[in-house]
């Protein structure tokens, strides 16, 4: 779909459920995304199968009749992996991989083989094998408690069982020890924090793919890795950002998507602290992408979950340059304006009803409007330092054209 097909790619077949929660729009969406996901994890989608299951099948999810088709093209073209956009339980992960003889993965699973993929430093290594292990553990679970039921009972402890028991100890282990180590890593962290004194600190945060690298890029003079896939960064970058004479902090870390189990969120907890702690949060939106709104509901979703929703927030809508509104025409009296139809001055106007100066357009990669960006910046920063500093504020100007 995105690039030429390459024989290295595995063959994948996707699989979304329409329900009440999702109407068949919605799951196309979200199964386009999914293929984005896939194809960042190396992955080519050969086929999507969508299903609509108001109640879906404890067994498989999906109903038996679509199992069997989708078994017979699994079979026919040597599918490698087939991924799910819900969330599977640990016995429908089982079952249906018992079925299709192949690898079955949901979203979450997927995400965490990216990360698990493109993390670079042994703290994001680290927190990425929490994570892994945490997901593992209730499949583990599930595996006892199913076996457990069949056999049951006392005198009844199969090898099956000791071996799984003995998977678990494993596990959980191995999480004690993972979370020690972050701990320490926390504490080494959080002194060098320490030691950047008091400077204002302002995070990059947005969607995945919204254009975080590249504007820390652009403003930072830094060389954080941007690429046209979702997660391309795990790691958090801090640098030192200078505009006027006013420094300060800034930080580009991993971006957020929907769907997102808290649970994972909360094994990146170590990396989100760089959000918690900013003073200044620049949220940076793909305003080129249909979706776009919804991502910011995505996104401050989970900035609400880490407790960091009451915080001084600019809205940075990036991409303006790729930005298309959908065309009426003057003598189409049927069709009804909508927000598809909105041109981005129309958005200026709707966003800054909505959060007045906080909101600005920008194109980081053609440098649009970034002499916008410096100067509201600038004044945010300022207007946090001179609270902190109250006696060295006449270093700074109110705003950045005094210079
Ligand atoms: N057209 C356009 N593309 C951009 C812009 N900013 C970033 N991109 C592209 O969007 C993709 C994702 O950028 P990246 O900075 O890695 O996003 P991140 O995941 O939010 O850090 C890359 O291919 C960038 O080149 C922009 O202003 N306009
Ligand atoms: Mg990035």
């Amino acid at each position: 779909m995105l690039e030429k097909k390459s024989i290295d790619y595995e063959k994948t077949v996707l699989i979304g459920v329409i329900n009440q929660e999702q109407n068949e729009e919605k799951v196309n969406e979200y199964l386009d995304e999914l293929a984005f996901l896939t194809f960042t994890a190396g992955g080519e989608v050969c086929k999507r199968f969508v299903q609509r299951m108001n109640v879906p099948n404890p067994k498989t999810m999906i109903g038996s009749g679509k199992m069997l088709e989708i078994e017979a093209y699994v079979d026919e073209h040597k599918i490698g992996s087939v991924i799910f956009d819900d969330e599977l339980s640990p016995g429908q992960q089982r079952n249906i991989e018992k079925q299709l003889r192949c690898k079955i993965l949901d979203r979450t699973g997927l995400i965490l083989d990216i990360f698990a993929q493109r993390a670079q430093t042994s703290y994001s290594r680290t927190q990425v094998e929490l994570a892994q292990y945490e997901y593992l553990l209730p499949r583990l679970t599930g595996l006892w408690t199913h076996l457990e039921r069949q056999k049951g009972g006392i005198g009844m402890r199969g090898p099956g069982e000791t071996e799984i028991e003995t998977d678990r100890r494993i596990v959980r282990d191995r999480i004690t020890l993972l979370k020690k180590k972050l701990l320490k890593i926390d504490r080494q962290m959080e002194t060098q924090r320490g030691n950047r004194g008091a400077l204002v600190r302002v995070a990059l945060v947005g969607y995945t793919n919204v254009g975080k690298s590249t504007l820390m890029n652009v403003v930072s003079k830094s060389d954080v890795f941007a690429e046209n896939k979702l997660f391309a960064t795990l790691d958090t970058t801090v640098r030192k950002v200078v505009i006027g004479n006013m420094p300060f902090l800034l930080s580009d870390t991993v971006g957020f998507i929907r769907k997102l189990p808290t649970q994972l969120v909360e094994s990146f907890k170590s990396t989100l602290d760089e959000v918690r702690e900013a003073d200044l949060l620049l949220h940076v939106v793909d305003i080129s992408h249909d979706q776009f709104e919804e991502h910011i509901d995505s996104v401050n979703k989970i900035l609400y979950e880490i407790g960091s929703s009451d915080k001084n927030t600019i809205m940075v809508f990036n991409k303006i340059d790729q930005y298309q509104a959908e065309t009426i025409d003057a003598d189409d009296l049927i069709t009804e304006k909508t927000a598809k139809h909105f041109t981005i001055e129309d958005w200026k106007k709707t966003w800054m009803q909505r959060v007045g100066n906080n909101a600005l357009f920008i194109s980081a990669l053609n440098k649009e409007n970034l002499d916008e960006f410096r100067k509201r910046v600038y004044t945010a920063v300022r207007d946090i330092h001179v609270t902190r500093f109250p006696y060295n504020n006449f270093l700074y100007p109110e705003n950045l054209d005094e210079y």
